[in-house]
C-alpha cells in the first residue's frame, strides 16, 4: 500500500528529490476537507472542496461545494455537489461558497459553509453525501450577529477532542476558535481569539485556513500565514491554546493562497492541499492534491518537500 501511495503522491520520505504533486481530480478544486466515514454502505474516504471549476475564473464565486469519494486515497471519484448555497435561505443566491468542513455525529453528518464571507451555516443529513437541509434557521456564526466574530469569518474547522467537546475554528488574520454543544449546531460561549505565541519573532502572521489536530497528546495548529502564504504550525496542550510556534509544513506556491487539512487513520497521517496543478490552473483555479505528513522522533512535523518547481515567493514588504 505504501509503495503505491508513493507512487501517486508527493512522497518525501523515500524519494530523493520532491515529485511534482498530482491533482486528485482533473476538475478544479480547492481547500480540501478530507474525512473518513464508515457508512452503512461500508465508507471511505470523503473530501470535500471549495468548486473551483465553476467559478468565474477571476474570483472565487462558485456558489455550490464539491464531493469527491476515495476507497483508498489513491483513486478518487468526482460525487457531484453535496449542497450548495440555496440550502440556506438566509444567503444571498449568488453568496459566494468558501473553504467547507464536514464532521460526524451520532448518526448525523454536519456540513459547516462559509458562505457569503461574513457567515457560517451548518447544514446536516443522515448521509454524507447529500440530503443537506439548514440544520437551523440562521447562520451558525454571524458577523452582524455575534460579538468578536472578526472581519470575515471563513474557513471553518471542526475539532473534536477525546471527550467528546467539538470546537470550531475560523477566520481570517485574527484565528478564532468556539466551543460548539453536543448537538454540534449551536455555539457554547464566547468566541474567543486563538492566541499563538513566537509568531512576531519569526516574522510570521496568522492569515487563514486554521486546522486542528491532535497527535501523543500535542495540539497541532496550521494556518496559511496570508497571501501568498505559508502553511506553518504551532503546538499547545489545549485545544483552545495557546499554541507556540514551531515551524514550517508548506512553503509558498505560486499561487495566492494555500489552504491545508491534515488526516490521520489507521497510523498513517496526509496533508491535502491545493496548488496550480491541471493546464489552465491559476489562484482562481486550483487543485487539491495529497502528500504524506511526516514527524521526527520529537514529534516535530517534517516540512513537505515540493519539487523546486512549485515553490513560489513572499509576498513584497508594503512600502
Ligand atoms: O477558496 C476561497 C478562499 O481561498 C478560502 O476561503 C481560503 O482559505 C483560500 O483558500
Amino acid at each position: 500500500m505504501r509503495h503505491l501511495l508513493c507512487a501517486l503522491l508527493a512522497c518525501a520520505a523515500t524519494t530523493a528529490a520532491a515529485q511534482v504533486a498530482k491533482p486528485i481530480s482533473s476538475r478544479f478544486n480547492a481547500d480540501p476537507s478530507p474525512h473518513h466515514f464508515k457508512t452503512t454502505t461500508g465508507g471511505g474516504f470523503y473530501l470535500y472542496a471549495t468548486d473551483d471549476a465553476s467559478n468565474s475564473g477571476k474570483y472565487w464565486d462558485s456558489t455550490s461545494w464539491r464531493l469527491y469519494t476515495s476507497p483508498d486515497l489513491t483513486t478518487w471519484a468526482d460525487a457531484g455537489v453535496p449542497l450548495d448555497v440555496s440550502v440556506f435561505k438566509w444567503a444571498r443566491p449568488d453568496a459566494k461558497a468558501w473553504a467547507p468542513e464536514a464532521a460526524y455525529r451520532a448518526g448525523k453528518y454536519f456540513f459547516y459553509a462559509p458562505v457569503g464571507g461574513d457567515r457560517i451555516g451548518v447544514a446536516q443529513s443522515s448521509r454524507p453525501d447529500g440530503g443537506f437541509v439548514d440544520a437551523r434557521a440562521d447562520a451558525l456564526v454571524d458577523k452582524a450577529r455575534d460579538a468578536n466574530a472578526g472581519d470575515e469569518p471563513i474557513d471553518p474547522a471542526v475539532f473534536v477532542d477525546k471527550a467528546g467537546q467539538a470546537y470550531l475554528y475560523f477566520g481570517t488574520r485574527v484565528p478564532k476558535v468556539v466551543k460548539l454543544k453536543a448537538d454540534m449546531v449551536s455555539l457554547d460561549g464566547p468566541i474567543q481569539d486563538v492566541q499563538i505565541q513566537g509568531l512576531a519573532e519569526h516574522k510570521k502572521t496568522y492569515g487563514e485556513a486554521p486546522f486542528l489536530h491532535e497527535r501523543g497528546g500535542l495540539y497541532y495548529f496550521t494556518f496559511s500565514t496570508g497571501w501568498p502564504g505559508q502553511i506553518v504550525y504551532a503546538t499547545g496542550s489545549s485545544p483552545l491554546g495557546p499554541f507556540t510556534y514551531r515551524g514550517l509544513v508548506i512553503d509558498y506556491l505560486k499561487i495566492s493562497t494555500n489552504h491545508q487539512a491534515i488526516l490521520e487513520h489507521e497510523g498513517r497521517s496526509f496533508i491535502f492541499f491545493h496548488d496550480k496543478l491541471l493546464p489552465g490552473g491559476s489562484s482562481e483555479r486550483r487543485s487539491i492534491t495529497i502528500a504524506p505528513l511526516e514527524y521526527s522522533a520529537d514529534g516535530s512535523i517534517r516540512p513537505v518537500a515540493l519539487d523546486p518547481s512549485q515553490v513560489g515567493k513572499p509576498p513584497k514588504p508594503k512600502p
